[in-house]
């Protein structure tokens, strides 16, 4: 008996192991109820009297020690991270996570899908410009402070050549070669020298819309302001126009919608008025037809602008203009992948 222990104590001193699987094989062979060490504790009862306590006590000893040696392998395992085990290959891989579309781009869709409806063609154009196509086809006068350096980027190489500073400019390109009547929708990323903050970025998105055709009035205007305010925002938007003031239309206006967030009864988002302004608009000035080779007796048109980003601003309540070009995941996988 005694000679079986030492046996058996030799083998356990003896026994590596490196994987979780090893030290249960381990348990199983001498610990359980069948294994090495649990048969010579049934064998206990064939030893002679007189041994009796010196080998219930070698017993014991190997009993505990084998208990030792289990709990510092399992101990030893978990610390190598088991790294021959984390390498299986049969197991299922981690799932891709499908991305999201932008913010800007889904509001964008929507526009553009809108003004679809309404028979509007979609529209794109150059980012790089010349100051005629920018600023002097829409009737810009030659000191306007739009052309001024601090607010526009112009080429380092030369004085007429730049960053658009709206998709304007894209309609010009259009009016020169597109047949009449023209009903356009023209998105596209715009440039003006801004200082970053919350509200305004030095790069951001535009969608204007341009219809020119015999007869069009400012009632047409209104009329798909109206169906487009009521299809973005909700039908129970209501519309409500301002005189304001652009160099290419006369006359000219700004439009609000009635706040989205309180129904027009006045919050913090739209400033205790009710309204929140959306876009410009008015009907294209004479001059800019015949500056492009329409003849404005004959035809009349309107134009509308909005930025992308203000819109989305409104719609998904984001409070910083920053966050729509930092790219940050957390940000981004908040939009839906639905939707257009
Ligand atoms: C706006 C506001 C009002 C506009 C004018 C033209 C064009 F090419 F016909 F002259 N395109 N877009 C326009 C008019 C843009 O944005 C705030």
């Amino acid at each position: 008996m005694i000679e079986k222990i030492q046996q058996l104590q030799a083998e356990i001193d003896a026994f590596q192991a490196s994987l979780r699987e090893e030290v249960e094989r381990f348990r199983l062979r001498h610990l359980s109820k069948k294994g090495t060490i649990g048969a010579l504790f049934d064998d206990f009862k064939n030893v002679p009297v007189e041994q009796k306590r010196l080998v219930g006590q070698a017993l014991n000893d190997l009993k505990t020690k084998a208990i030792e040696k289990m709990n510092a392998l399992k101990e030893r395992v978990e610390a190598a991270g088991e790294t021959r085990e984390r390498l299986d290959l049969t197991r299922p891989g981690d799932p891709l996570k499908p991305g999201s579309r932008h913010p800007l781009s889904l509001v964008k869709n929507e526009i553009l899908s809108i003004f679809s409806r309404m028979g509007f063609a979609i529209s794109e154009g150059p980012e790089i410009e010349d100051d005629w196509h920018n600023f002097s086809a829409l009737n810009f006068p030659e000191e306007h402070p739009a052309r001024d350096m601090q607010d526009t980027f112009f080429i380092r190489t030369s004085p007429d050549i730049l960053l658009h500073t709206h998709t304007s400019s894209v309609q010009v390109r259009d009016m020169e070669t597109h047949p009449l009547p023209m009903r356009l929708v023209t998105p596209g990323r715009v440039f003006r020298n801004e200082a970053i903050s919350a509200r305004a970025h030095c790069i951001f998105h535009q969608v204007e819309a341009l219809y020119i055709d015999k007869g069009v009035s400012f009632a047409d205007l209104r009329q798909t302001l109206d169906y487009f305010a009521r299809e973005f925002f909700g039908q129970q938007t209501r519309v409500r126009l301002r005189p304001s003031f652009f160099p290419f239309t006369e006359p000219s206006a700004e439009m609000d919608i009635s706040c989205s967030l309180c129904g027009g009864k006045g919050c913090n988002v739209c400033k205790g008025s009710g309204w929140l302004e959306i876009m410009g608009c008015g009907m294209v000035d004479p001059n800019v037809l015949a500056l492009n080779g329409i003849d404005k007796d004959l035809y009349s048109g309107f134009a509308l602008g909005m930025g992308i980003e203000r819109v989305a601003m409104l719609k998904y309540g984001i409070r910083d203009l920053r966050l729509f070009f930092e790219n940050d995941v957390r940000f981004l996988e908040q939009f839906t992948a639905a939707g257009i």
